[in-house]
Order: structure tokens, then sequence, then C-alpha cells
């Protein structure tokens, strides 16, 4: 149901809960149609808050029954909430009767099915379409919950916590049912509250502790695919182990349960005890799973799991605190994943495919018309609030204190805030205060207000860096300036605390010691901390004029400008130490190269120099496959569009293909030599440096492929063909399969149908499939369009439907998210169909939806033709009366910035029509 007002939250507003409820008894009878949920709870009044009604949160309910201490009660019903006027003052039982509908329930959020199994999902704001509840994080309660259903249809029953008891149901005339019973010891907010009801298998692994406890691992599937459970097993224990060693954080709970379901909104959930995952995020073979899938799957269970310290034994107060939760654990995953890849260059391969997302996702949003900060002020649906800028920037910003307190000093912070905290519902100033007390004196502690800047303003930070080298008096001299453009209801910022880690080469590349006027100490590294507008920092005995190689290992979550000329870059590019800033200096160098063609108009020409250094690091002899790879590849569109004032996707595009073409061909010998020295003849592991030689194979070969093209040779796409035909694991499969579908449409037929053929019975291949097809770039000049044509002519295909997410992502996102340049055309077809799948996935599902609606945040930037049609798209969305608010506020927000925005509802102010 949609109706009246989308109220604006603010963060400003909170307020404690007028009520506590300390324990939830729930009785689940399970039935499709119509699921029977009791609720029996002990409420408390809050007495350190003004005196008011008992106001119970509930969505899509039948209410049956509202007693308290085992008398009728009179209640209202107002909108979205049950309101009891005249609660007690005296601690009391509260129980509740109603029934919800699960296989109607095609939001996926609250209790749904999914292939005749029951399912939830509550955070943010789910649980209150199960039952009337105070469904917000900052009320923590001890659950014990029963659950009842047909055995044979139901076998597996599943809830939060450990299994107190089970057995079949002794119902009059009906033996067929059974129940089971569970506790979760720890007290915990809604939002975490899981159960789970089907025919389902579990691999199961008993692992012990350090202080010697043993636990009961379980990872649940639909049965067949249980043998692609192991790596999801593997990588629950190598967590624990990780986070038993990294952060003294021990599994609390006797049994630990992961689920896999294919209707998902999002990657996976946390709730105690019982994560559910997306199976796209949890199933994985080498036949059917990518090696990207792999180390996806990996960080994600992982991700889930680290949640049992950082979410749910320390939640979050208010929904606007999501950043102290994900920004944190997103952060831990990262570290994990880092850990976990082994040597400093699969270290660094980790790193800079994170700042890479950062850069492609959270940049993007940090510059449009949803740019927030980390700790949003407002917002009127919390679902849109999982963002680029909560999860991902959250996490640049806790690393950040890593950066300033040191690894051990931030171990110490985080014990301490465990010790502070453990069972609350806190704040991300709680988390910031532990940090910084537990490391007095420490470059965090002495700028602890100023470094919270990074919570409350929105916009990436420019940082300027310029150097003069004085000869004589051997010093160096390095300005740093930062700046943070306005966004969205911020206009003026106040600089930020940045720290700037920096080494200084010698013109051949020796590295230089650092010694800063007034010190003492003489290191190779260092990290400055630039917190005014404007710093000037003197190095002396510089013996001769340096490159100076800034922000290594991307120290702060800023955009910098070091004003390097292609000589410096060079210089960093063959001998930096920092294998991130190498990285780094390739991509500069190409990204000046694209700009520069861009800017001007004019056709892209690479030069010699260029190419001879990027054939350098393909040649190289001791560089590993997966940094080669990673440096080979050109800097992604949507990172080169966040450079430009003014953005034209086709002109971008055409730069792009330009120097992939003429990397193909000038290196044409070096690629041929890659690719054959990148065969792996053993059998198949996801490891770190396996999966790089196979992704620079796979680039090889795609290089290969493409030069075909112009050239007309027929060799590569047939050797393609071939390994597209044998390939003994996914990685290589698809591999081959895109570089034909890129750049071979005859080959590519076949082989799409072939795969379809192998793989039509497995959805997540099939997906893949989806995907391939609805990111296949536009090649200039030949066929242009051919794959929104495509994309339009597969949304009729049996395989297709807009009810299960992943679907509907792998193709629809993949045009309009993935594929600027098939998407933004001049015809505006590709915003006519945004605007048609926002509205249909709209009453379907609105959290996809919202998603989906995102893809238009930055279409005030775009250059004409595209940015008038654009607009018009946004409103004709717009025009649609009953919008789910999710939608509407990812639209208002657009339209906010539009000319006439005065007469359109401010951002994010919105009112949706009642249905
Ligand atoms: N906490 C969940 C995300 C819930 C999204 C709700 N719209 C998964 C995660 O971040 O681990
Ligand atoms: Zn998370």
């Amino acid at each position: 149901m949609r109706e009246g007002t989308a109220t604006l939250i603010r963060r400003e507003d909170y307020q404690a809960p007028a009520f506590w409820i300390r324990t939830v008894d729930l009785t689940f009878d399970l039935d499709p149609a119509k699921t029977l949920v009791t609720a029996r709870m002990q409420v408390e009044r809050n007495t350190a808050v003004a005196h008011s009604a008992l106001r119970l949160h509930g969505e899509e309910l039948n209410l049956l029954r509202v007693l308290i201490n085992g008398e009728s009660v009179s209640f209202r019903q107002e909108g979205h909430e049950l309101i009891i006027d005249n609660a007690p003052d005296a601690d009391f039982a509260l129980e509740l009767r109603n029934t919800c509908a699960p296989e109607k329930n095609t939001t996926l959020s609250g209790l749904y099915t999914s292939g005749g199994s029951f399912f939830t999902q509550c955070e943010a704001e789910g649980f209150r379409r199960i039952t009337y509840f105070l469904d917000r994080p900052d009320v923590m309660a001890i659950y014990t919950v029963t659950l009842r259903a047909d055995k044979s249809k139901y076998p597996v029953l599943l809830s939060n916590g450990n299994l107190l008891e089970s057995g079949d149901l002794e119902e009059a005339g009906n033996k067929a049912r059974h129940f089971a019973k569970w506790h979760d010891p720890f007290p915990k907010p809604s939002y975490l509250f899981a159960l789970v009801a089907g025919d389902l298998v579990a691999r199961e692994q008993r692992v012990k502790t350090r202080a010697g406890k043993e636990h009961l691992l379980q990872v649940y599937v639909r049965r067949g695919d249980l043998e692609k459970t192991e790596h999801a097993m593997n990588s629950l224990i190598a967590s624990m182990v990780w986070d038993e060693a990294r952060f003294k954080l021990p599994l609390d709970l006797d049994r630990f349960m992961v689920v896999g379901v294919s209707d998902f909104n999002m990657g996976a959930m946390e709730n105690k005890g019982l994560n559910i995952f997306n199976t796209s995020a949890l199933l994985a073979s080498p036949a059917t799973a990518t090696d990207q899938d792999f180390s996806r799957i990996e960080s994600i269970v992982a991700h889930e799991y680290f949640h049992n310290w950082t979410g749910n034994r320390v939640t979050c107060r208010d929904w606007f605190q999501l950043s102290l939760k994900e920004g944190l654990t997103v952060f831990r995953d990262q570290e994990f994943s880092m850990d976990m890849a082994g040597s400093p260059s699969a270290r660094a391969v980790c790193r800079i495919a994170d700042v890479r997302q950062l850069r492609a996702a959270q940049f993007p949003e940090d510059s449009g018309a949803m740019a927030h900060p980390v700790r949003p002020d407002s917002y009127s649906e919390i679902n849109n609030f999982y963002t680029a800028t909560v999860y991902d920037k959250g996490s640049e910003v806790v690393r950040m204190y890593q950066t300033l307190v040191g690894r051990a000093g931030f171990e110490k912070g985080m014990s301490l805030y465990f010790e502070r905290h453990d069972g609350q519902a806190v704040t991300c100033d709680d988390f910031a205060q532990a940090i910084a007390d537990a490391n007095p004196g420490s470059a965090l502690s002495v700028r602890l207000d100023a470094f919270k800047r990074w919570y409350s303003q929105a916009g990436t930070p420019r940082v300027q860096a310029r150097g003069v080298y004085d000869a004589a008096a051997q010093t160096y001299t390095l300005t740093l300036t930062q700046h943070n453009p306005a966004t969205p209801g911020q206009d003026q910022k106040l600089p930020q605390v940045i720290p700037v880690a920096l080494g200084l080469l010698s013109q051949e590349g020796q590295v230089l010691p650092l010694q800063l006027q007034g010190a003492t100490e003489v290191l190779n590294e260092q990290v400055l901390v630039l917190e005014e507008a404007q710093q000037s920092y003197v190095f002396i005995h510089v013996t001769s004029e340096p490159v100076p190689s800034l922000l290594r290992g991307f120290s702060a979550p800023v955009v910098l400008d070091d004003g390097l000329s292609d000589a410096q870059l060079l210089v960093l590019l063959q001998h930096d130490v920092d294998a991130f800033n190498r990285w780094e200096a390739g991509q500069r160098l190409a990204l000046n190269r694209i700009l520069g063609a861009v800017r001007s108009g004019t056709p892209l020409q690479l030069d010699a120099a260029y190419l001879d250094a990027v054939r350098k690091v393909l040649r190289h002899p001791e560089l590993d496959a997966a940094f080669k790879e990673i440096t080979l590849t050109l800097p992604g569109e949507t990172y080169i569009a966040e450079q430009l004032d003014v953005v034209d996707p086709q002109a971008i595009h055409a730069a792009v293909e330009a120097a992939q073409v003429q990397m193909a061909a000038a290196l044409r010998d070096d690629w041929t030599a890659a690719f054959e020295a990148n065969q792996i003849k053993t059998g198949y592991t996801p490891d770190p440096v396996s999966s790089g030689r196979r992704a620079l194979a796979n680039l090889a070969l795609a290089m290969l492929v493409l030069d075909a093209r112009s050239t007309g040779d027929t060799v590569w796409p047939g050797r393609a063909y071939q390994r597209f035909k044998d390939a003994g694991n996914m990685t290589e499969r698809l591999g081959a399969l895109s570089a034909l579908v890129a750049a071979h449409a005859d080959l590519a037929e076949p082989a799409l149908a072939r795969f379809h053929e192998l793989f039509k019975d497995d959805a997540l291949v099939i997906d893949k499939w989806f995907a391939l097809q609805g990111r296949t770039p536009e090649l200039a000049g030949e066929k242009s369009g051919r794959t929104f044509a495509r994309v339009r002519q597969l949304m009729q295909h049996p395989d297709f439907t807009l009810k299960n997410p992943n679907r509907a992502r792998s193709l629809i996102f993949s045009l309009c998210m993935f594929n600027p340049a098939a998407f933004h055309r001049a015809d505006a077809a590709g915003y006519v169909f945004w605007a048609e799948q926002v509205l249909a996935l709209d009453a379907i599902n609105p959290q996809v939806a919202s998603r989906l609606a995102r893809v238009m945040d930055r279409w005030n930037v775009l250059a004409e033709p595209y940015r008038s049609a654009a607009l018009l798209a946004i409103r004709r969305v717009s025009a649609k009366p009953d919008l789910s608010p999710d939608v509407r506020e990812i639209i208002s927000r657009a339209l906010a910035s539009a000319p006439d925005a005065d007469t359109a509802p401010a951002a994010p102010a919105v009112a949706t029509q009642a249905v």
C-alpha cells in the first residue's frame, strides 16, 4: 500500500523510544497464502522520555488481536502505526496476533517465499511487515521463535540462535506438521531477526575457536547445489580464524548458519547466527563461477560473518549511523581479503580493485544528485541510503583512523570500542571516541573534531599538490591545498583531515630519504596530515630534483591533482616502490590522453612513449600477471566521465575504444606472448596467482580478437572459439566468449547459443549470459546500437523475468548502469527504456526499482542532446502518481537540480498519492 505523504526523517530529530521491548516470543504458523503470527512481548515504559502512547510499526498486516496482560485493550490504527493510548506505566505483557501473505510479497522485504521455501529480510524496516513492533535498531530484545509448518514441504525450520526443541505436532486430524523452537541468547534489534523454512540440505563442519569451544557451521542450499558450497564454507572458516587472530573476536554462538536464496534484493544479510545469502554470493564451482565470483563470495561471506561483532554485538542507535556498522565491516572484509591474498603484490591488487570500485561508484555519487555525507542528515526511505558513500567511503574513513593511529593503535581502539559498547546500540561518535581514547596524543586524537567532518560533509575533497625544488639549498617544498566542492544542501565546507602518505624518488627512480625541516627522523615514506586549507612542508637534504609519489596506497578518499608531467609519471610507473602508485601512474598516463582527445574533440592517437611504457609493463620479468592486467586495463568510462564538467558518453567511449584498438595493434606480439605464457595446465584453483594469470590471458585474448577485427585475421577469433568450447573453467570460458561477443559477431552467435544450451538449467550462469550481452560494448561505426537492440530483444526471452532481482539486474542494469555508450543514445531510446523499466519494477519491487532510478543521478552534467532527453525521461517517471517512496525520493532529488526546480518539490521533501 502506498499512501499519504512520505515523511522526511531528520537525524537531529532523534528521540529515544517511549517503550522498550525486552523479550519477544514469536510463533509462526507458516502458510504461503496466509501465515499466522503470534507475538508475546515483555514491554517496559522508558521513563527517561516524555509519557506517550505506544506506537508500533506495521505494514501490509492483517491484525487479529491485541491483548495487554491477557486482556483486550483499545487501540487505533493510523497509517502504518498501531497505537495504544493507554498502555500501562508498569511493565506489561503485550500479545498480538496477525497474518501476512508471504507468497504475494514481491518486495522481498519481510517474510516471502522463493522456490517454494520461506525466507525473511528485515533490514532495514522489514520486520514491521511480519508483525507490529518497535521496528527501530535501538530497541533490542531477546527472541524465542517457534516455527510450525507442513513437514514434507518444509522439513528444515530455522531461526536465530540455538535450537531448543523440535518434533512433530500432535494436532487433531493432522499429523503432517512439525515444529522447531529457537532461542537467541543475545539481545538484538528486529532488523537482525530471520527465519527460513523449506526443503534444504546443508554442508556441515565442526570447528573450534582458540579457547577450545566447538561450533557447528552449516551452509544450507537447495538440493543439487551442495557441491557448490565448499568455497563458501572454506571462506567462513577462514573468516572465523582471521577475526580471532586480528581482532581477538571469536564466534559467540554454538551454531552459525548460512542459507542461500535465489530471490534476494542484495548480496547477503547478517541476521544473528542465520546469515541469508543471495545464491550469487554463495554458490561456486569452477565450471560455473569465475575467479571474480570466487573472490566476491569470499569477501561477502567474510563481511556478513564480521558483522556478528561489528553490527550485531554492537549495533546502530538509528539508521543515520549505518556506516558505523557498514563502513567498519567493509574495512574489515577488505583487510581480510588483503591478508588472504598474501604477497605484497597481491595485496596491492586488492587495494587497487577496491579503489577502482570507489571511483566507479562512490565518486560519481558524491558529485551527483544523491550526494550525502557518510552519516546522512535526512532520508525519506532508508533503503536508499545503503550506498557506496555509506559503505565504501565509510570504509575509507575507517582506514584513515588506522593510518592515523597505526595498525596496533587501531586494534587497541577496537578493543576499547567493544569493552565500552558490547550489547549496545551506539553512534559513529562513540566509535570515533573509542579509537581516539585508546590512542591519546595520536594524530587522530588531537584532531578528532576536525577528523569527524568526514562524517558530516558530503563531496570528494580535491587536493592539489605542487612542489618546488631548490637545488642550491637542497630543499624540496611541497604545498598541499584542499578544496571540497559544493554538494546539494552544502555550499560551504570546512577543511578536512587528510592523511597524505608520500615518498620521493630521484629522476632515475631511486628512493630519496625524507627529512622534514625541524625533524630528526629520516624516513623512506611518511604520512603528512593535511588539516588546513593550505599547508607547506619543507624537506631538507634533498640531493636531486625529486619526483613525488603522493597519496600512496590511496591514503585518503580524495581527488589528487599533483600536476606531474608525463616524464614524472613514467618514472613512477617504472620505479615506484608503492605498487598502488605505480598502477595509478599508468592510469594517469592513459587518462591524460583520453581526456585530451575528448576535450579537444579530436580522435585519440596514442604516442610511442605511452605505448613503450605499457609494453614494458607487459614484458616485465618480475611483475605479477594480476598487476600487469590491472595496469593495462584502461580507466573505466564512468571514472573518465567523473573528470569532466560536461559529459558526452559517446565521445568518451570513442576515445576508449580507439585506445584499445591502438594498444591491441601496437602490442600484438606482446599480447600473443602474454596469452601463451599464462596458460594454466593444472587443475583449477581460485588463488590470486592463478586468477591473475587467467585475467591477463583473458585480456590478451580480448585484445587479439579485437585486433583481428581490424586486420581481418581469422586465427585468433578461431582460437577464442576453440578456447570457449574447450575451457575447463568458467573464467576462461566466459573470457573467450566475451572476446568474441565484443569483436566477432559471426562467431559470437553460435557461441552464445551453445553457452545457453550448456547452462540453461543454471540460473546464475544464465544471469551471466544476459549480463554479457547487456554489457557488450558498442563498436564505433559498425552496427552502432547493436547492444541496445539486443537487450530489447532479450527482454522477450522466455528466461527473462523482472521478478527475480538477479535476472532483472543481469540485463537491465548491465545496459543502463554499466554500458554508458549503449545506454546514452542521441535518439533517447535508452532513457525511454529506463523509464519503462523503473516503472515496471516499481510495481513489483521498489528497492530494485529505486536502484535503477539512480542511473540518472548525474543527468545534469550530460552534454546535449542527452541532458534534455534525460530530464524528460525523469519527468515521465515523476509524473506517475503512485510511485513508491523509494523511487519518489530518488527522482525528487534528481529533479531538484532541474532549471525549474523551485516549482518542483525540493529535494528530498516529497508527497506521494494514496492508492
Ligand atoms: N546489512 C545488509 C544490507 C541490508 C540492505 C537493506 N536494504 C547487508 C550487508 O551490508 O551486509
Ligand atoms: Zn554489511
